[in-house]
């Protein structure tokens, strides 16, 4: 059967998962209801978080089953033979981006969704960038067109102008257009044109993307190379790949090679699966072109080459982004500990770590100190979602605060030592009143404008800033532009130290009592700064409530109630009202935590506490340092 590979790439929210959704349903593949970000995380918060792969059958069978070979070769009727399209659904967030560059490594065309009100954004960039410079040829589509404020024309030129200063080929920027409504399942070639499904997408698909097998690439030796990995309870370690050439059979015997010539391994293939709509389907034997999931080979990596014969020389290998920053992961030790996980013990802590090491591709982790583990990520998202699965999972921990990686490097032109520190590009949509304010905020923490673009009430400046600047910029945005404004980032890379920066922080606020927060003291303290907690949490001396706005530390007690008088005044028994509280999650907790802070992840609570919880020993350790 003739075999496309595709990858839908995107800005985050752009519909890509919609699309796929759509088109599995179309096929008859998924049922109405159903969708590719099946985990619960992406369920809740509505994005993708991993790369995932599916198929479908175009034309479609009927059933919504995989064909017969009857149908794949062309029915009698003179049907038209069957082709397996398999897509790769990529997640948006930019934390994840390296996943998405290794899926492009592996497929022959893109599908790049544009929104067609917001056009393109960071990660459209990012993504298309990666794209072109692997010579691929994207199909371009503008999605979301019912939207009322879209602006199709210029997002059209939008595109056009990002494959030109991107470099693209004539050939590239010779990209066909499809218009679509992913949540309706309906893509138009021309925007009058009638049409009420996906057939113009899946035609131009055909047409456009090149045919990934071949009886000439069938007969060649067996050749695999993983770009992802997946995880089994009862089979272990799943390597997710394409065969380029070749076919192989299940109980096969390979070797595994890659680019250090000396390392040649042996290993037997024990299952394989390919991919069936959503499902996972075993097969016996699978042929070039096809992507296919290969179990058996415990210590098998992404970018290695699996072949049968092994003078066959190893494929180029697949780069992986370096972690940018890095965090420690504690036993919890705060005097809440053990009240609600289920697993806390560092034993237990270490052995999860390492089972997430089996598929968390993005994620190091150096388990050598006997007092934590130190995990580095790709961002302060990446973190989060592990901490939040774990928490689900019934895990309680406490972890710092994230630190961004330094590297050195020897300067070729000197010769000396040069300290690097990661550097992101930060996109911003504002409207005009919050432009001054916004740039004075990011220049003070060594952000520098790369440019601005200003059209009526819209305005769009690029940043470019060290990571460590931008920590915890994310939050005052928000508040700053009241919501309106839009901010995303990206990773670009390693650059110079840029040197201290100093921002004016916020302090905590640090409760000195054990006991229930009352709503009385709390209604005095929410002027003094941004709460936290609610009124009946319980709380612990070194617990971290609020911030002070005074920019220092204060010890406040919450659990303090007012005064019992026999008299009744008129007024001062008057309700109190509490403003509500800033509730913390993983990741704003990330965010707004100190140096001397740790965050206490319970599968019930997040709460942010002093590594010292007494004023004394926070005083003495300060004199030490
Ligand atoms: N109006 C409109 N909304 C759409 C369309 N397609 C998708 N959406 C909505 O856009 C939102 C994001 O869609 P997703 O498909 O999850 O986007 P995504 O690109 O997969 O997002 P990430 O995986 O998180 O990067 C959802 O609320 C969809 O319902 C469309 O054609 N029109
Ligand atoms: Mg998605």
């Amino acid at each position: 059967m003739e075999i496309r590979n595709i990858a839908i790439i995107a800005h985050v929210d752009h519909g890509k998962t919609s699309l796929t959704d759509a088109l599995l349903r179309q096929t008859g593949m998924i049922k109405e209801g159903i969708s590719m970000d099946v985990n619960d995380l992406e369920k809740e918060r509505g994005i993708t978080i991993y790369s995932k792969n599916a198929s479908i059958f175009y034309p479609s069978t009927s059933s919504g089953q995989a064909p017969s070979l009857r149908q794949i070769q062309g029915d009698l009727n003179s049907e038209r033979p069957i082709t397996k399209i398999n897509l790769v659904d990529t997640p948006g967030h930019a934390d994840f981006s390296s996943e998405v560059e290794r899926v492009l490594r592996s497929i022959d065309s893109v599908l790049l969704l544009v929104d067609a009100q917001d056009g393109p954004m960071p990660q459209t960039r990012f993504v298309l960038k990666k794209s072109l410079e692997l010579g691929l040829k994207p199909i371009v589509i503008i999605n979301k067109i019912d939207k009322p404020a879209a602006r199709i024309d210029w997002v059209r030129d939008e595109i056009f102008e990002l494959f030109m200063d991107l470099g693209a080929s004539d050939e590239q920027i010779n990209f066909t257009t499809v218009y679509t409504i992913a949540k309706n399942g309906i893509a138009k070639l021309n925007l009058s044109d009638e049409s009420n499904d996906l057939t113009p997408l899946l035609e131009t698909i055909l047409k456009n993307v090149p045919i990934a097998s071949s009886d000439e690439l069938s007969q060649k030796s067996f050749k695999f190379q993983p770009f992802n990995l997946a995880y089994d309870d009862f089979i272990g370690r799943l390597a997710i790949g394409r065969i380029y050439q070749g076919v192989i059979k299940s109980g096969s015997n390979v070797f595994i090679k890659n680019q250090l010539l000396s390392d040649i391994r042996a290993g037997k293939i024990t299952k394989m699966f390919s991919f069936s709509g959503l499902e996972r389907q075993e097969v016996s034997e699978a042929g070039a072109g096809d992507i296919i999931m290969i179990a058996g080979l415990p210590d098998i990596f992404i970018g290695e080459t699996i072949c049968i014969d092994s003078s066959e020389d190893a494929l180029p290998a697949i780069s992986i982004d370096e972690p940018t920053i890095s965090l420690n992961f504690f036993v919890n030790n705060s005097p809440f500990a053990g009240r609600e996980g289920k697993f806390v013990t560092g034993r237990q802590i270490r052995e999860r770590l390492k089972k997430e090491l089996e598929v968390n591709v993005g994620l190091k982790i150096d388990f050598s100190s006997n007092e934590y583990f130190k995990v580095h990520g790709r961002g302060e998202l990446h973190i989060a979602i592990l901490l939040e699965n774990m928490r689900r999972e019934g895990y309680e921990l406490q972890v710092s605060q994230p630190r961004v990686i330094f590297k050195e490097t020897h300067s070729t032109s000197s010769g000396q030592i040069v300290k690097l520190e990661p550097f992101e590009e930060v996109t911003i949509d504002t409207p005009s009143e919050m432009m001054g304010a916004i740039i004075e905020k990011l220049s003070k923490r060594k952000g520098r404008i790369i440019s601005i673009k200003t059209e009526e009430n819209y305005n769009r400046i690029i940043f470019e800033i060290p990571t460590r600047g931008f920590f915890g910029y994310r939050g005052e945005f928000v508040i700053d532009t009241r919501g309106e404004g839009i901010i995303c980032s990206q990773v670009v890379g390693f650059r110079p130290y840029i040197g201290e920066i100093e921002h004016r922080d916020t302090g905590s606020m640090v409760s000195m009592a054990n006991g229930k927060a009352l709503g009385f003291s709390l209604w005095n303290l929410q002027e003094r700064g941004v709460l936290y907690i609610g009124a009946s949490t319980e709380v612990y001396e070194g617990m971290v409530i609020g911030n002070a706005l005074k920019g220092y530390d204060m010890s406040v007690n919450p659990t303090k109630g007012k005064k019992l008088t026999n008299m009744r005044s008129k007024g001062a028994d008057e309700a109190i009202t509490l403003i509500p509280f800033f509730e913390l999650t993983i990741e704003r907790g990330l965010e707004v935590m100190r140096k001397d802070e740790y965050l206490e992840i319970t599968p019930k609570s997040v709460r942010l506490r002093k590594q010292f919880l007494t004023e004394m020993d926070r005083i003495r350790s300060n004199r030490q340092k």
